[in-house]
C-alpha cells in the first residue's frame, strides 16, 4: 500500500480526551475515530489490526473444535423474558421497538439466542457435544464508557457456547476453551493470566477471567509471582485427551480477581503475592442448566428420558484486545506491534521522494516484497525524513526499511527493527531475503 494513496489521518498532538496510552496512540495513529460516547469507527489501519486479532481468535477456536456461525445483533425481547434476564439487565441493555411495536434489543451477549437455535435443532444426546461461536458486535450501554475501545458501548466480541450431556462433558468443553484461550493470547504476544473469577450476570459457579497485567487495567487482581516468571503460555494441546490434569496443574498456581480474593484464605505467602491491576481480555463460564432448564433446551438421553443440556459460555473482547496489546507493547515514540497482529509487516521509507534513483530503488523493493506476499506500507510521500520516521515509529510496524541517497551511494539500505530499535545496513537483496521477499 502506498501511503500517498492510503487513508491515515495521524494526529501530532495528544488528544485531550484520551486518558490512557492505548487510547491516545490509537487516535494519534489514525486507527479509530469516535462517533459518539463509546462508539467508534475503525479506520483502515485499525481495521487491519482488528481483522488480524479476529483471525487468530478464529483459528484457535476452529482448532479446538468450535463451529462458527453468525447470529444477528438485534434480538427479540421474548427470548430474554423466557430466561428471566430481560428485567435483570436493566439500563445496560439497549431496548428498541420496531414499527410493529415489537420489543427488540441490541444483543449484549447471546446465551438466549443460541439456546433457542440449539433447542430447535438438536434433540438427541447422540448429537452432542456441540460448541458454537460467532464474532459479532455487541452493545452494552455502559455507565462510564472510557479508555477508547477498552470499555466501549459497541464492541466486537467472540462468544461461544458449549452444549454437553453431562457435567463431565461440560467440564471437558470448559478445559478446551481454557487452553484455546491461553494459546490465543500467547499468539498475540500477551501474557494473559487465567484467574478465578465471579460469574456476575452470566451466572454459574466456575469461571476464569484472562487478565493482562497493566497499571491502567480496570480490575484489581492477585496472583502468585511465578505467573510473571514463567514463559509466555504458548503450548501444544491435544484437545481429545483428558485435559483435567493439565488444567489442574495450571490452576494450582494462585491467581484470582479482586471480587473473590480473600486475603485471609489466600495460600500464597505475602512475599510471593503480586497485587496488581489488569485488563480482562476474556472470560469463560460453566453454568450448567441455568439457561437450558428455563428455556427447555433438552435432549433425549441414552434411556430416552429428557435431559436439560449442560452449558458453558466463553467470551473474548476482540476490539478490547487491540487496546490491550498496545498497553502491553509501546514506547515513548508509539506502538510496537507484535508481528502476528501488525497492520503491515514492513514500513518502506523513501527519504527523497524527488530523487529518481531513490524512487527507482524503493519502487523495486515495494514491487518485489508485495509480489512475495509481504505486507508493506510504502511511504512515498514528499515529506521530511524526521516526519516520516516519527510516523513510522508511531504506527509501530515491526520493520522499517529505509532507502536514501547516501545509502544507495554505498549500495545499501537500512533495516530497523521497531522492537528494540536495532538497525543494520545491508544490500537491498539481503533486506529482501530477510523480510521474506527474496
Ligand atoms: N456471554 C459471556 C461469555 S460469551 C460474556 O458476555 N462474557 S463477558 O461479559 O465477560 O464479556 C466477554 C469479554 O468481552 C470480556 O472478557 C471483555 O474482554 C469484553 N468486553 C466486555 N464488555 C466490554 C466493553 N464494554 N468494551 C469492550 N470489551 C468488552
Amino acid at each position: 500500500m502506498r501511503l500517498s494513496a492510503y487513508f491515515l489521518p495521524l494526529l501530532r498532538e495528544n488528544p485531550s480526551e484520551a486518558q490512557i496510552v492505548s487510547h491516545r496512540l490509537m487516535l494519534r495513529a489514525g486507527m479509530i475515530r469516535q462517533s459518539s460516547a463509546g462508539i467508534y469507527s475503525w479506520l483502515p489501519l485499525g481495521l487491519r489490526v482488528l481483522k488480524k486479532v479476529e483471525r487468530i481468535v478464529r483459528e484457535e477456536q476452529d482448532a479446538a473444535g468450535a463451529l462458527e456461525l453468525l447470529m444477528p445483533t438485534i434480538q427479540p425481547a421474548e427470548l430474554w423474558q423466557e430466561s428471566g434476564r430481560y428485567e435483570d439487565y436493566g439500563k445496560e441493555m439497549l431496548r428498541i421497538t420496531d414499527r410493529h411495536e415489537r420489543a427488540m434489543l441490541y444483543g449484549p451477549t447471546n446465551e438466549e439466542l443460541i439456546t433457542d437455535i440449539f433447542r430447535d435443532s438438536i434433540k438427541s444426546y447422540r448429537d452432542l457435544p456441540k460448541n458454537l461461536y460467532h464474532i459479532q458486535w455487541k452493545f452494552r450501554d455502559e455507565v462510564r464508557p472510557r479508555f477508547g475501545v477498552m470499555r466501549g458501548r459497541e464492541f466486537l466480541m467472540k462468544d461461544n457456547y458449549s452444549f454437553d450431556l453431562d457435567v463431565k462433558g461440560a467440564k471437558h468443553s470448559y478445559f478446551k476453551m481454557f487452553f484455546a484461550y491461553l494459546r490465543t493470547f500467547a499468539r498475540m504476544g500477551l501474557r494473559a493470566i487465567p484467574m478465578r473469577a465471579e460469574t456476575g450476570p452470566i451466572g454459574g459457579d466456575l469461571s476464569h477471567e484472562f487478565i493482562v497485567l497493566a497499571e491502567t487495567g480496570e480490575s484489581q487482581v492477585f496472583c502468585d509471582r511465578a505467573w510473571l516468571e514463567s514463559e509466555i503460555l504458548d503450548m501444544a494441546v491435544d484437545y481429545d485427551s483428558d485435559l483435567e490434569p493439565q488444567f489442574l496443574r495450571w490452576t494450582s498456581l494462585y491467581a484470582a480477581t479482586g471480587d473473590i480474593h480473600d486475603a485471609k484464605a489466600c495460600p500464597v505467602p505475602e512475599d510471593r503475592l503480586v497485587t496488581a491491576r489488569g485488563i480482562e481480555v476474556g472470560q469463560i463460564f460453566y453454568f450448567g442448566t441455568k439457561y437450558s432448564a428455563p428455556m427447555k433446551a433438552v435432549v433425549a438421553g441414552p434411556d430416552g428420558e429428557p435431559v436439560p443440556v449442560e452449558m458453558g459460555s466463553y467470551g473474548i473482547g476482540v476490539s478490547r484486545l487491540v487496546g490491550a496489546i498496545i498497553e502491553a507493547s509501546h514506547d515513548e515514540a508509539g506502538i510496537i506491534w507484535p508481528e502476528s497482529v501488525a497492520p503491515f509487516k514492513v514500513g518502506l521509507v523513501n527519504l527523497r521522494a524527488g530523487d529518481r534513483r531513490c524512487v527507482a530503488a524503493a519502487d523495486d523493493l515495494y514491487a518485489r516484497l508485495t509480489r512475495a506476499g509481504v505486507e508493506v506500507l510504502y511511504d512515498d510521500r514528499d515529506d521530511s525524513p524526521g516526519a516520516k520516521f516519527a510516523a513510522m515509529d508511531l504506527i509501530g510496524l515491526p520493520y522499517q526499511l529505509v532507502v536514501g541517497p547516501r545509502g544507495l551511494d554505498k549500495g545499501v539500505v537500512e533495516l530497523k527493527k521497531r522492537a528494540g530499535g536495532a538497525r543494520q545496513e545491508l544490500s537491498p537483496e539481503a533486506a529482501l531475503t530477510l523480510l521474506g521477499g527474496g
